[in-house]
């Protein structure tokens, strides 16, 4: 599908061109076409009977450890056999072409950074890295004694994913940081996101609030879609590289 099917409106084209500052914040949809189900898709096989918002929280994890740590070790394993898509490959590029890039995400899968953005601002923290759960300090080796979840090396505490579960509060750093580029921008790409989870879905209203020109890039509606300056009703890998190519047309071809 080529850039012509998607309609990019001039005022766009020149605000994405000439912005000093612009804030992207995606979520699992933009890893959808790299086949990583997204956070509300149906589960499948052996995890198809849990809902994802009830394991990713520290209850269900204090409840039952291993099945928390397992459901995460199932999604690492399946991260092991996919690549970046064409969106984040675009993003990459904007990275590289727009000097005021701030790249935010709530996904945990890492492809942002595989796809070659060097400054991620991960909300929700990264499936790759590993915590122990008493002490939140990272831990990047442990003795693997057949125990499930491992225990940390040095209090014995259960190790837990370096992600944020439901009710458990952001990085503050990170999210100083998305404040802040949210506010300052002039342009805000809010791509593959059901604007449903806060404190994130409240960063694409900061920048309608401080009158930065609001994207939404999803095939569904969304709470955002209202409010929107421009909605595409498509898929990131053939939104972001046709959006690219119309603005920059040395841009590599689709
Ligand atoms: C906190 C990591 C306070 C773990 C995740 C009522 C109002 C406001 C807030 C709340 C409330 N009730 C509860 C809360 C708080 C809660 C919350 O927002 N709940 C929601 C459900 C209402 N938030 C929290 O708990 C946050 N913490 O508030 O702390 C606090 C403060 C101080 C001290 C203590 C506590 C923490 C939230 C973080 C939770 N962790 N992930 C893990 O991954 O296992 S969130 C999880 O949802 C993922 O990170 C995911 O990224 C995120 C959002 O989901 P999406 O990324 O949007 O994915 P989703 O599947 O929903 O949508 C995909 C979209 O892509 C769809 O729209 C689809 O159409 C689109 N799409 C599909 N294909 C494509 C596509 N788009 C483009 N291209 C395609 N090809």
């Amino acid at each position: 599908m080529g850039s012509d099917v998607f309609n990019f409106p001039a005022q766009l084209l020149n605000v994405l061109r000439s912005a000093s500052r612009v804030t992207v914040l995606t979520g699992a949809g933009i890893s959808a076409e790299s086949g990583v189900p997204t956070f509300r898709d149906a589960q499948t096989g052996l995890w198809a009977k849990y809902k994802p918002e009830d394991l990713a929280t520290p209850e269900a994890f204090q409840r039952n450890p291993r099945l928390v740590w397992d459901w995460y070790a199932w999604r690492r394993e399946q991260l092991g056999g996919v690549a970046p898509n064409a969106g984040h490959l675009a993003l990459a590029e904007m990275e590289q072409r727009l000097p005021g890039f701030t790249l935010v995400t709530q996904n945990v899968d890492g492809l942002h950074q595989r796809a070659g953005n060097r400054r991620v601002v991960e909300l929700h923290g990264n499936i790759t890295r590993t915590k122990c759960f008493d002490e939140r300090c990272l831990v990047e080796s442990w003795e693997e004694t057949g125990e499930v979840p491992p225990h940390c090396p040095s209090c014995g505490g259960n190790l837990r994913p370096d992600v944020v579960w439901f009710g458990e509060a952001l990085p503050p750093e990170a999210f100083a940081q998305a404040l802040s580029a949210s506010r300052a921008c002039e342009l805000f790409l809010s791509i593959g996101t059901s604007s449903l989870v806060y404190p994130a879905a409240a960063l694409p209203h900061e920048a309608l609030e401080h009158r930065a020109v609001v994207v939404e890039i999803n095939p569904n509606t969304t709470p955002l879609s209202l409010q929107a300056s421009y909605c595409f009703r498509g898929p990131s890998g053939q939104i972001l590289p046709a959006l690219l190519k119309e603005a920059w047309s040395d841009s590599p071809s689709l």
